[in-house]
């Protein structure tokens, strides 16, 4: 409560709210409108006359509605929120943010995918974005970071051939989302410094479940410096409470065709719901004299620093928990830049992030069409603005006084520069000496053994979807050269990998494979996140004459659990059980499918007989079989497991039970929940 108090930021875009609820229309003038249906015309059947100002005004409005969206991170969610650090910091960092436990910073948050266009779907094969603006007592800063620890190239002059390489092709603006295709691929094997972000790519982490559930990496190594001026490096990683979950690559396929703002769906969904939205900030902290430890640079964002060699301390937290009353206001004009840092917080010489600290404002500019888009109420920071920067295109402030410029005497030297005890921000005074050169240090040249450290630390599921993935991709490329080009870079990477995606692609495995690699950070595998039933969603499917005592245990307890269920059935509308009362269907066949849960439960009574001949329940439990999730069935519903190729009572993840003990029961299935996928099961 009490943090939700002090969400200032909330406050202050009060300001600009409009509620619209009441009063009659007018023009952007404040002239009221008394017909809003029909044009002004000379008799009945028309011309038009150009002098009605009114339709002029609102078709000439709705020609300009659009902005550019942006070139990459198009497709984006947002929520407001709040972040609270755990511990006094200031022994690493005099940000005033992070020094204070029982102080509450307003944050908004944008995730997003990468590839696509602002109406792609959600579930594509991509990497996401998770950027942060924390709206602190010192300026805005942003966290502007990506669910992948890692970036595919190592100097920003390379960006814009990346993305025109993994974008919709020009000569046809195909496909969609989507990195399947040759123009990517082509790029890849023509620079080795993708392969460690290509191996996430393929990964699980590449679909995740929910937003909720991915983790944020900052990238790049920043600094924090404390007020006496020492720094140490930092990392910065956001942590999902819910743990790290992801979709199998069928569900991820079928989703973006049944509801293609999945993820965003989610989002909203579960903060209107009241469900708190939580991540937790971790740091990994390297002392300078630390910077040459390791066997890579730790400026070359390719690289991740394992953390078993480097552990993680986590910091603080974030709560998502207010959804944006405004779309267009907010997620889409929010602009972020890995530039907003506050004093405490400083940047390296990584050559991508240094490059970024150029071309975030710059896009804004043309995006938001001038230089005046930090006055836009989602982006202006909780203090006062206080320079002699002036108009501009769309300058919301009206800046009073004779002077803009300093120094002056007609305004007393107002505004003033700060003074040793005013915030202000000073730059980490790093000694820098060389030579000017257009080259790329030596020490940046391994492109190899990190992504054998990810592969070697993969657990048996994730290493198949892998596989399956590079199949998928390369499958879908026309050009026979850069598959086998592709299966020959895997053979630095590990050979029982590029042998199977050579079978899989018709390609020769190569000839000089490397050396498996012993080393692996159990800490990149999925496998150990965290579990819990918290916001899990399951499909109850009845007919009429179910059980209702077995319905009900199982509901409960799902409830009791933090769980949510549907009550899906042929018809909305109630359903009588066997004991003639009755359950509201609220989901059907036809507006639900079983990709959108996280497990089925049916119960038992004579309702079974109905549901054996409906193609939607064989369906729902082939799809969820298929897709390793959860499946309850029990009394007379144990029946439906012949529909089931498996067959099998036993298969991991099945809890099937003709004369169940419903306390053990409901026990059994909520364990099984909470695993999530099953993925020990054999899928024939
Ligand atoms: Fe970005 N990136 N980026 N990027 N990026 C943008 O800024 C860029 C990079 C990331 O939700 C753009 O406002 C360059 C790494 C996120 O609004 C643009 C380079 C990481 C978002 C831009 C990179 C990111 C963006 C497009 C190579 C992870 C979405 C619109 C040096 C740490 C933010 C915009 C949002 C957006 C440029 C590489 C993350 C064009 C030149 C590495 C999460 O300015």
């Amino acid at each position: 409560m009490q943090a939700e108090k002090q969400n200032a930021k909330s406050l202050d875009l009060d300001a600009a709210r409009v509620s619209h609820s009441s009063g009659y229309l007018t023009t952007n003038q404040g002239v009221g409108v008394s017909n809003t249906d029909d044009s002004l015309k000379a008799g009945k059947r028309g011309p038009t006359l150009m002098e009605d100002f009114i339709f002029r005004e609102k078709v000439t409005h709705f020609d300009h509605e659009r902005i550019p969206e942006r070139i990459v991170h198009a497709r984006g969610s947002g929520a407001h929120g709040y972040f609270q650090v755990y511990e006094n910091l200031s022994h690493l960092t005099r940000a005033h943010f992070l020094s204070d436990p029982n102080l509450v910073t307003p944050v908004f948050v944008r995730f997003s995918t990468v590839a696509g266009f602002r109406g792609s779907p959600d579930t594509v094969r991509d990497v996401r974005g998770f950027a942060v603006k924390f709206y602190t007592e010192e300026g805005n800063y942003d966290i502007v970071s990506n669910n992948m620890p890692v970036f595919f190239i190592q100097d920003a002059i390379k960006f814009p051939d990346l993305i025109h390489a993994l974008k919709p092709e020009p000569n046809n603006e195909m496909p969609q989302a989507a990195s399947a295709h040759d123009t990517f691929w082509d790029f890849v094997v023509n620079t080795p410094e993708t392969m460690h972000n290509v191996m996430w790519l393929m990964s699980p982490r590449a679909v995740p479940q929910s937003y909720r559930t991915m983790e944020g990496f900052g990238i790049h190594t920043f600094r924090l410096v404390n007020a006496k001026g020492e720094f140490k490096f930092v990392k910065f990683h956001w942590k999902p409470i819910l743990g790290v979950h992801s979709l199998v690559w069928d569900e991820a396929q079928k989703i973006a065709g049944k509801d293609p703002d999945f993820n965003r769906r989610d989002l909203w969904e579960k903060i209107e719901q009241g469900n708190a939205v939580e991540f937790e900030l971790a740091i990994q902290v390297l002392n300078p004299e630390d910077e040459f430890r390791f066997d890579f640079d730790i400026l070359d964002c390719t690289k991740l620093w394992p953390e078993e060699l480097v552990p993680l301390q986590k910091i603080g937290k974030m709560t998502l928990n207010q959804n944006v009353s405004n779309f267009f206001a907010e997620t889409e004009q929010v602009a972020f830049c890995p530039g907003n840092v506050v004093p405490g917080i400083d940047f390296t010489n990584d050559p991508m992030l240094q490059g970024r600290l150029f071309s975030y404002i710059d896009t804004q500019i043309s995006r938001l069409g001038g230089p005046n888009f930090q006055q836009i109420p989602i982006n202006r920071p909780l203090i006062t603005v206080n320079n002699n920067q002036r108009d501009g295109m769309h300058r919301m402030t009206i800046d009073e006084g004779q002077t803009s410029y300093y120094p002056n005497s007609l305004n007393n030297g107002q505004p003033h520069a700060a003074g040793p005890h005013e915030s202000h921000f000073e730059h980490y005074q790093e000694k820098v000496d060389g030579h000017i050169i257009r080259e790329r240090s030596a020490s940046f040249r391994d492109h190899y053994t990190q992504p054998a450290m990810f592969w070697n630390s993969m657990s048996d599921w994730e290493k198949r979807h892998i596989v399956d993935a590079f199949w998928f991709e390369l499958g879908k490329c026309k050009n026979k050269n850069t598959q086998q080009k592709l299966v020959d870079m895997l053979g630095n990477v590990d050979p029982e990998l590029a042998q199977k995606v050579a079978e899989g692609l018709g390609a020769t495995p190569p000839a000089n494979m490397a050396k498996p690699t012993a080393f692996s950070s159990p800490a990149l595998s999925m496998a150990n996140t965290p579990k819990s039933p918290q916001t899990k969603k399951v499909a109850v499917l009845v007919a009429g004459g179910f059980d209702r005592a077995q319905f009900d245990a199982v509901t409960s307890a799902l409830t009791g659990a933090g769980a949510c269920f549907d009550v899906v059935s042929g018809n909305l509308g109630p359903v009588t059980a066997c004991d003639s009362s009755t359950v509201e269907a609220n989901k059907t066949y036809a507006t639900t499918a079983p990709v959108f849960y996280d497990g089925v439960y049916v119960p038992g009574g004579s309702q079974v007989e109905t549901l054996k001949g409906l193609a939607d329940v064989q369906t729902y439990l082939c799809d969820t079989f298929n897709h390793y999730k959860t499946i309850g069935l029990s009394g007379e519903a144990s029946a439906l497991l012949c529909l089931l190729r498996c067959g099998e009572k036993k298969a991991p993840g099945i809890i099937c039970e003709p004369a169940p003990n419903m306390e053990n029961y409901v026990a059994d299935f909520l364990t099984a929940l909470t695993e999530g996928r099953h993925f020990q099961r054999q899928i024939c």
